[in-house]
């Protein structure tokens, strides 16, 4: 693992309804992010967070289903052009979020320097929809079908290429809210998912060797992408669009632990911290704790 760690915040929440994840950034640097990741001995260069305009201060349309689509545009781009000098500069670039939207430029700017970018999706969600398909026109339901080069123009633009990923090369880890046409498109693509079922039946353990074992032998380069909503509300009840019967605290980090065991993730980030949602700081605790894990912290 590369422990040269470029942190970059995107307080963006014009992906969805709910105010209060633009602060995710600040509740997980609150929570201790920098100095969990230097006790693990990582070099952290913070560069502060994108500038993300505000939604009272902007004219939003909602053309196409696409919720406030500009204003996305114009923070994906910037995000994706700061990640992809990260990246050249031989650095691991660590975003966080912010809404999962965000996804759409960090994939932007990582994928320059793979050709066959593997993604580890963790989350309830496929965040495969469209404007087409989206049942709510909220973008951080789309940053997969985006990177797949699927949806509108100037989203699958971004970074000036697409795709940024093929269906072959995704892994989608915790699923268990789909929306109709998101299946239709896991079936037809045979995108490998382990969704909540294979978790209970066989285990986080084997689930991740599987999804491991699968990625490291096809990818050059493999992208974690964490929803915090992929845990139980129990454990994460700070996020926007929580659904029941998720992984549990210590199956996530044994997840974080298997990767950093085996060495594959090349860029992370961790998305949709609401800390007005959440109690007592938990959810962006319990980010900066996965990370912890993802970068190699022990327990003895
Ligand atoms: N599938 C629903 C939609 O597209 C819900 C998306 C959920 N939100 C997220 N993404 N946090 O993972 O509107
Ligand atoms: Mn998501
Ligand atoms: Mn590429
Ligand atoms: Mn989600």
């Amino acid at each position: 693992m590369n422990k040269m760690v470029s942190m970059i915040g995107v307080p963006m929440d014009l992906g969805q309804n709910r105010r209060g994840v633009d602060m995710g950034p600040s509740a997980m640097r609150y929570a201790g992010l920098v100095e969990r990741l230097q006790e693990t001995g990582c070099s952290v260069n913070d560069l502060g967070d994108i500038e993300v305009g505000r939604p009272e201060a902007l004219d939003v349309k909602n053309a196409d289903n696409l919720k406030d689509l500009e204003e996305v545009v114009t923070v994906n781009e910037r995000l994706a052009d700061t990640v992809k000098n990260v990246v050249q500069a031989g650095r691991f670039p660590l975003i966080l979020g912010g809404d999962h939207s965000i996804a759409i430029g960090t994939l932007a700017g990582v994928a320059h320097k793979y050709n066959n970018m593997g993604v580890i999706w963790y989350d309830a969600h496929g965040d495969l929809n469209t404007g087409a398909t989206s049942p709510s026109g909220n973008i951080h339901g789309m940053p997969l079908a985006v990177s797949l080069g699927i949806g509108h123009p100037s989203l699958t633009e971004i970074g000036g290429y697409k795709p940024k990923v093929t269906p072959d090369n995704i892994v989608i880890i915790g699923a268990r809210s789909l929306d109709p046409e998101e299946r239709e498109y896991i079936q037809a693509q045979g995108v490998r998912v382990y969704t909540m079922h294979e978790i209970d039946r066989d285990g986080m353990a084997a689930v991740m060797n599987d999804a491991i074992a699968f990625l490291e032998a096809k990818t050059d380069g493999v992208h974690l992408s964490l929803d915090l909503d992929a845990l139980d509300p129990q454990h994460a009840p700070g996020v926007g669009t929580p659904v029941v019967g998720g992984t549990t605290y210590r199956e996530t980090h044994l997840a974080m632990e298997m990767l950093a065991h085996r060495q594959i993730i090349t860029s992370a980030e961790f998305v949709e911290v609401n800390p007005i949602l959440d109690v007592r700081n938990q959810t962006a605790e319990a980010a900066v704790g996965l990370i912890g894990s993802l970068f190699g912290e022990k327990l003895l």
